[in-house]
């Protein structure tokens, strides 16, 4: 099945934007062989832009903002929110390349969007849906407008199509831990130690995207938590955890920041850091009752 005929029923204005972002992907896809480089320039995270972040950033503003369908668009590679000339009340939080220092090893990598109306400083629970795309052996697209997880692989012929619906989290024993051993908290260290005496094996790749998809398809846990350095960790809300933790959390699993849902955090910046821990049931219930 098409992705365009399984996302009949959807409100049209979310469908429309849903099919920007896989025609957008599309494009993405097809551009790493010409970008394999850096910049000279970083984001507000103090992060180097590669080529590829700046290009994917740039194709998402130009593609979606100019298309009318949006109204704000919040990305990890600008400094403040997009306002464009719209009806839409849609607003988007967009990764546009995640895990892209990972270029150079030709790891997995993606790109993630979260789809909200009015704003995008609300709890990740009120979103409308979520999309991300994998850029991988295969390029995947994984979608959920709040009623199960889809997943989708582009065919040769440029259209996704339908791989496994409604989706519920793995249950093997796989974590990432985040982070460095050295820098851990007390009470993580403490999480980490009893996963490894459960016998959690270590998946950990640098591309946030592309680990928690592994979680989603097998099970276990990824986290990327606070640290000696950052209690705040590394991961961005809006851009990352929201949405991968709605997407994760419509397939029967469950995102935290180690005491609270991490769904109902009220962001309040567009930049904003969170501790994350996302996965089955099991492991996010084990970390929010740990005593820290
Ligand atoms: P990049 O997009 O700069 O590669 O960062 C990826 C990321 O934000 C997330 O995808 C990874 O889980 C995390 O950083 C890895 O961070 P470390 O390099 O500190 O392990």
């Amino acid at each position: 099945m098409l992705l365009s005929k399984h996302l009949k029923g959807y409100e049209k204005d979310i469908v429309d934007v849903v099919l920007g972002v896989a025609e957008v992907s599309k494009t993405i896809s097809r551009g790493f062989i010409t970008r394999q480089g850096k910049t000279d320039t970083s984001n507000v995270y103090g992060e180097q832009q590669a080529a590829m972040d700046k290009w994917a950033d740039e194709l998402l503003i130009n593609e979606l903002g100019g298309s009318g369908l949006i109204r704000y668009l919040a990305s990890e590679e600008q400094p403040e929110l997009l306002e464009f000339e719209s009806e839409s009340d849609i607003a988007l939080s967009v990764d546009p390349l995640d895990g892209s220092s990972l270029l150079g090893v030709n790891l997995a990598m993606g790109t993630i969007v979260g789809i909200h109306r009015g704003g995008v400083l609300k709890p990740g629970e009120e979103m409308v849906g979520a999309v991300y795309i994998i850029y991988g052996p295969l390029t995947v697209l994984v979608y959920s407008l709040g009623d199960g997880v889809h997943e989708f692989a582009l065919n040769t012929d440029g259209d996704f199509i339908l791989q496994k619906e409604n989706m519920t989290i793995g249950s093997e024993k796989r974590m990432g831990p985040g982070a460095a051993r050295n820098t851990y908290l007390p009470f993580h260290e403490e999480y980490i130690s009893k996963l490894e005496a459960d016998g959690y094996k270590i998946r950990f790749s640098g591309s946030f995207v592309a680990d928690v998809h592994q979680i989603l398809h097998k099970g276990g846990v990824f986290t990327y938590p606070g640290y000696q350095g950052s209690v705040r960790g590394k991961l961005r809300l809006l851009f990352e955890c929201a949405p991968m933790g709605y997407i994760v959390t419509q397939a029967g699993g469950a995102v935290s920041d180690g005491y609270v849902d991490l769904l109902s955090i009220v962001p309040e910046s567009i930049s904003e850091r969170v501790p994350v821990y996302i996965g089955g049931k099991r492991e996010i219930n084990l970390i929010m009752g740990l005593p820290k």
